[in-house]
């Protein structure tokens, strides 16, 4: 269906300019819409492969916006900036599904303010990591047990692992010869990716409300004051572990290449970059974390990125149906720098580990 038309719709200003396909997400289809009158909006057209059940994820996205809001207000700030905004159907629903069954939602676009894909500044990225901290502390009596869960087992690396050897069983495309060598990287990893579940079991780290997709350009910055704006992108907003949205947005933020550099050789741990993300991470949980926590944050990290890069050679095997790819071998370029980086990350373990602990 023509998006012009699926705006009509929702309860946007009747004069629309342009629909432009925007931003770098992997996963929905954004647009930028822009009104006569200068008025903007984001048009998303909801992955419905990825997220089964639309209605039950955008009660989540209603529910925590709506309860954030109420904390934004308490706090002095302007809601309408500082977390997305939900532009409702005419007959008052959070999402529209069109005459061929996709689903499509619509957010205030949030002015001035902007992502990046890769760090360009340190003081930007210490930023990002206090907002992503103080989300989480914000959201710390969200009623968990109210969120429904988007993409279930989404960060259970050991069941990623056992989706990982399915798909490598299968071959469908017949790829399992050409990564032999990324396969051994993973299986010499299995018995380490259950350690934190494991201790969540236990008891011994605790279950929060996490964002669980932490990476930079899911936060949005104010280019000029350079503080953090807004956190986007809420679809796996679940309970979830705090050292995993530390460790994703480590994956992404610290990494001296971009996700998808095609030399994989380029990748390693910036230790500068992990030492500022964890200083404004824990200011911005308002140094709520237990100790366990802070100890396990550099396992995080490992298991963020061993997890992603597995994804995408899950993914690269399976004839790249999940993640958006605009090049050949786009999922095994990206599955090589994770690789990489976690090598790196082995490397400097120690070194991690006295961040943390200081
Ligand atoms: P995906 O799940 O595909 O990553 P996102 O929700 O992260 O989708 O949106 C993709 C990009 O669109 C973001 O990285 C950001 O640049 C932009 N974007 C999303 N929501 C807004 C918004 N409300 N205002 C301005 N830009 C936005
Ligand atoms: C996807 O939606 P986006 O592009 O922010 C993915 C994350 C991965 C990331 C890798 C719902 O994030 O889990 O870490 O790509 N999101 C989903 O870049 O699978
Ligand atoms: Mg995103």
């Amino acid at each position: 269906m023509e998006r012009k038309e699926i705006l009509k719709n929702f309860q946007v200003e009747s004069d629309i300019v342009s629909v432009e396909p925007y931003g770098s997400g992997h996963i929905n289809h954004t647009y930028l819409v822009t009104a006569v009158s200068g008025k903007k909006y984001i048009l998303q057209g909801i992955n419905t492969s990825i997220f089964k059940n639309t209605k039950e994820l955008m009660e989540n996205v209603l529910g925590v916006t709506s309860y954030l809001r109420k904390e934004i207000e308490k706090n002095g700030g302007n809601p309408e900036r500082e977390t997305l905004t939900v532009v409702l159907t005419d007959d008052e629903k959070s999402y529209y599904t069109d005459a061929e069954g996709n689903a499509w939602r619509v957010y205030i676009f949030i002015e001035d303010a902007v992502t990046f894909d890769q760090v360009e500044s340190k003081e930007d990225f210490y930023e990002s990591g206090r907002a992503f901290g103080n989300f989480q502390a914000m959201l710390a009596d969200y009623p968990a047990d109210t969120l429904h869960e988007t993409i279930p087992d989404f960060h259970n690396t050991a069941k990623r692992y056992l989706d990982f050897e399915k798909a490598v069983e299968k071959d469908v495309c017949g790829r399992v010869a050409e990564v032999a060598e990324e396969i051994a990287f993973v299986r010499q990893r299995k018995d380490e990716m259950s350690v934190l579940h494991e201790l969540l079991a236990k008891g011994e780290l605790p279950l929060r409300v996490t964002h669980n997709d932490t990476k930079l350009n899911n936060i949005m910055l104010d280019p000029k004051s350079h503080k953090a704006v807004c956190v986007i992108d809420l679809d796996t907003v679940m309970p979830g572990l705090s050292v995993h949205d530390f460790g994703d947005a480590i994956r992404f933020g610290a990494n001296t290449a971009a996700e998808d550099e095609i030399d994989a050789s380029k990748a390693s741990l910036s230790l500068e970059l992990f030492e500022i993300y964890v200083k404004g991470f824990l200011e911005g949980c308002n140094n709520r974390l237990t100790e366990k926590e802070v100890e396990m944050l550099p396992m995080g990290a490992k298991m963020m990125t061993l997890e992603c890069g597995m994804r995408f050679l899950t993914d690269y095997l399976s004839g790249d149906t999940y993640f958006k790819t605009t090049r050949e071998k786009h999922n095994l370029d990206r599955c090589r720098t994770q690789f990489a980086l976690v090598a790196d990350m082995e490397k400097k373990w120690q070194k991690m580990c006295e961040i943390c602990i200081k």
